[in-house]
């Protein structure tokens, strides 16, 4: 109750600092709160371990390179069922919970939507009372924090730790050894096994942090396990110059910044290796308590490889279960297959990961064998299953001095999946047709999904309200029951009641908008937003280039109409991405330009706003009333950011790519406004080697304007970055199709501005988004990941399935 927890606050506070609340500063307040929190699901958490472990339940374990939780204390007060009665009994403090939510800062331990996937599975996982786990790495740096100079990306270290984090919990217990480089030959054992023997390794010491991923109002607690690397004391005095320590901390020193872009590294090969083997070390071990015998994990275990980062979990389980385990090639492969699972989640060639032979052998020869012998394994049964013997070529591990990491894990696993409907018949049809023909039960498709309550209870106040007094609470419960709304989408005072709402959200932003960047934009413009990575093949160029043709058409005619619009952008590039950073600084200048400009009387706004990250987010998206989602059909793998902006009552300006398509069917055709070429006409393309940019350079005036303004100077200060944006699509032909698209993207928005002016069309719409938005629900994903892939099923209190 209140009383209770403003007891347990105030004597918690005392032991802690030796304070009274008057005293406290909000980071005294935010310790106080969540060291008292994390006393209290601590037993949910012992409780949901033993019942896993009793019950010997099959685990899944998400193995993942990113997890992007952004902050923890309000969704884990939402899920502990505490978030009212916290508050009330803060207030009654005199303290307001969002001064200490503040302090929190972002867990940013990922990129963008493949961190932030891990993240809302994480939640989901806990919130079905599935028994699943991640496995990841506790960087000390997270992303980089993004400023803006002279409208240039300048990147600046994520110090998340230093102010403590009061979630994770150091398990030295459950430390293990780690081996890199020396080198390994095979030897007979007593019994005739053969069995490698090691001269010369670096042992390091992986040390696990854990985090509690509370479900939903369900006492279930389930772990997010990342590892961190430590010199172990029987190494000390090997490493005893500073510079070699360092080397060994780098280790897991920072995340690596790049999005959909593969990166060849030997820090970053050994962080794959070092998260994997930690991890299922961890879990033989753990596997051992259960006195089961080896051959059966499959039916205890099973490991998620998401995307290729640790698809060396493969040869890494195979080591263990032969060199360990005693078991025969064939055994230990045959449990492997069905332990293993499969995420892909792109199909950009670049972000395709390949090592050099040279480097595996060197850093993990053990490893680098066992890959040998999967490889040669491969091509000898195929060779009896196929006609053509191209496609073994096509699909073997190592070639050409390489090892291809994707056809590991699709060789290793018993399930391949992608993200989207679009994006899993891509993958059987174009990019992965020839394992599609030799293994087609394999591949599936999993939509992915967001996590609702955080996206829409936690981030949308004002609207979670609405919701409430129109179709009463169980949505929040049940997702589907947004569907409720729908039978408001006449109701005047629904639409004026949601429209409120969304005013207040955008009041919010607004304010944000002006303390950050110190623009001033007005609530009763349209809300356009385009938050994402930063990459061509997104096309935040497509978006400019239509603004730019807006500032045009008002400097043409400055006194005709043009409806108010603020253009809000949220986006980091790869420090090493050039030509997306001279993006970032196009639309900066274009931004200085227009926001500026007397003529354009406040009408045509663009604000990049710095630091995207999860938080930002939150506030970003329940003030959106436009969603772009411009990808070139075909490349986005899925998306989003474009289901959380639904849920949230945007209305979405989409290509036929990756969940856009689900989108469309979820709400209907005239409830998103679909523009573009669609994959096929891509293909074609491809196919003919017809497509000429420059044809409509010549042709399409407005084109030629928009385009001139970048290397005229008529947007100031991008020269160089001007003259190469003009490049890429003249010079080399718009690889992502930029001037295809662009006619019918000027429709499309031409289209949204006249709908926008009917307030209860555009209100309507709204709602039939937001009703229609249960369906994008990772609980429903992960659902089906457990039913399909991991055979794994919800605790129940006195199961006992094993008898
Ligand atoms: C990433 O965030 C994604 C793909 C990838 O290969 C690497 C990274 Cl870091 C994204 C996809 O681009 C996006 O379409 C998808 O929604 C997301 O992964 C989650 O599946």
């Amino acid at each position: 109750t209140k009383e209770q927890f403003i007891t347990q606050f105030k004597k918690r506070l005392s032991e802690k600092y030796a304070m009274g609340v008057e005293d406290a500063s909000p980071t005294e307040l935010y310790n106080t709160l969540g060291s008292l929190m994390h006393s209290a699901y601590s037993s949910d958490r012992h409780h949901t371990w033993r019942q896993y472990l009793l019950n010997k339940q099959k685990q899944a374990y998400y193995f993942s390179i990113e997890f992007l939780p952004g902050k923890l204390m309000a969704s884990n007060l939402l899920n502990m069922d505490w978030l009212e009665t916290v508050e009330e009994g803060l207030a009654e403090l005199g303290i307001d919970l969002a001064d200490l939510t503040e302090v929190e800062q972002d867990m940013a331990l990922g990129n963008g939507g493949l961190g932030r996937l891990a993240s809302c599975f994480m939640d989901s996982i806990a919130s079905c009372g599935l028994p699943g786990n991640g496995n990841g790495i506790r960087y000390e740096y997270g992303l980089f924090k993004q400023k803006f100079i002279d409208g240039h990306q300048v990147e600046l270290p994520d110090d998340w730790l230093s102010t403590g984090n009061v979630w994770e919990v150091r398990k030295d217990s459950k430390a293990v050894d780690v081996c890199f480089y020396g080198q390994v030959h095979l030897e007979e054992d007593a019994n005739g096994k053969l069995k490698p023997v090691y001269k010369n390794q670096q042992v390091l010491r992986a040390v696990p942090y854990d985090t509690g991923m509370i479900g939903y109002k369900n006492n279930i607690v389930n772990n997010m396990r990342l590892w961190s690397v430590e010199i172990p004391n029987s190494e000390e005095s090997k490493y005893r110059s500073l510079e070699e320590r360092r080397t060994i901390e780098d280790l897991t020193a920072v995340l690596y910044p790049d999005d959909s872009n593969a990166k060849g590294q030997m820090t970053r090969l050994a962080q794959e290796y070092f998260f994997v083997s930690a991890g299922i070390q961890s879990i033989v071990r753990y596997y051992h308590t259960l006195k089961e015998p080896i051959h059966r994990i499959h039916e205890y275990v099973a490991i998620h490889i998401n995307d290729t980062h640790p698809a060396l979990c493969i040869p890494e389980f195979m080591r263990i279960m032969l060199d360990e385990e005693g078991m025969s090639w064939e055994e230990a492969w045959a449990v492997t297959l069905k332990v293993m699972s499969y995420t892909n989640h792109t199909i950009m060639a670049e972000a395709m990961e390949k090592w050099p032979i040279d480097m595996l052998k060197q850093l993990l020869p053990r490893i680098y064998q066992i890959i040998e012998e999967i490889d040669r394994r491969f091509v000898e049964e195929t060779e009896l299953k196929v006609h053509d013997r191209s496609i073994i070529d096509r699909t073997r591990i190592i070639n050409h001095n390489q090892v291809h990491m994707a056809h590991l894990a699709i060789i290793g696993s018993h399930s391949i999946n992608g993200v989207a409907k679009l994006h899993s018949e891509l993958l059987k049809t174009v990019v992965l047709h020839d394992f599609y023909s030799l293994y087609p039960a394999r591949f599936n498709n999993k939509t992915n999904g967001i996590a609702e309550r955080r996206w829409l209870q936690l981030a949308n106040r004002p609207l979670s309200s609405v919701l409430d007094k129109t179709i009463g609470t169980s949505w929040r419960d049940n997702p589907e029951d947004l569907q409720q709304l729908l039978n408001y989408q006449d109701d005047q005072k629904v639409l004026n009641a949601l429209a409120a709402a969304k005013r207040q959200n955008k009041e919010n932003l607004a304010a944000l908008i002006k303390k950050t960047q110190d623009i001033t934009v007005s609530p009763d413009a349209i809300f356009d937003v385009q938050i994402k990575r930063l990459h061509a093949y997104k096309r935040q160029l497509l978006n400019l280039m239509h603004i730019i043709k807006c500032y045009q058409d008002i400097k043409n005619n400055p006194d005709s109409e043009f409806y108010p619009r603020v253009f809000i952008f949220g986006a980091k590039a790869a420090p090493s991405y050039a030509y997306a950073k001279t993006i970032i600084k196009c639309i900066n200048e274009t931004a200085n330009l227009v926001n500026n400009d007397p003529d354009v009387k406040d009408r045509l706004k663009i604000v990049f706003l710095e630091n995207y990250n999860v938080s930002l987010a939150e506030v970003i998206i329940p003030a959106a009333d436009v969603s772009e989602q411009i990808s070139l059909a075909s490349k986005e793998a899925s998306g989003t950011s474009n289901m959380k902006l639904m849920l949230n009552g945007a209305v979405t300006i989409a290509t036929l790519d990756g969940a856009n398509i689900e989108i469309r069917d979820a709400v209907g055709e005239e409830n998103i406004n679909i523009f573009g070429i669609t994959e096929q006409e891509v293909y074609d393309y491809y196919e003919s080697n017809t497509y000429s940019a420059v044809s409509y350079f010549e042709k399409d005036p407005v084109i030629r304007r928009v385009l001139e303004a970048f290397i005229d100077g008529t947007i100031p200060n991008i020269q160089s970055e001007g003259r190469e944006v003009f490049d890429s699509l003249i010079r080399y032909n718009d690889e992502f199709f930029v001037l295809r698209d662009f006619e019918s993207y000027v429709k499309a928005q031409e289209k949204i501005t006249e709908c926008y002016k009917d307030k209860r069309k555009w209100q309507k719409i709204s709602l039939i988004n937001i009703a229609n938005a249960g369906v994008f629900s990772a609980d429903e994903t992960v659902k089906r990941y457990a039913d399909d892939i991991w055979q794994i099923e919800p605790v129940t209190e006195y199961s006992s399935k094993k008898g």
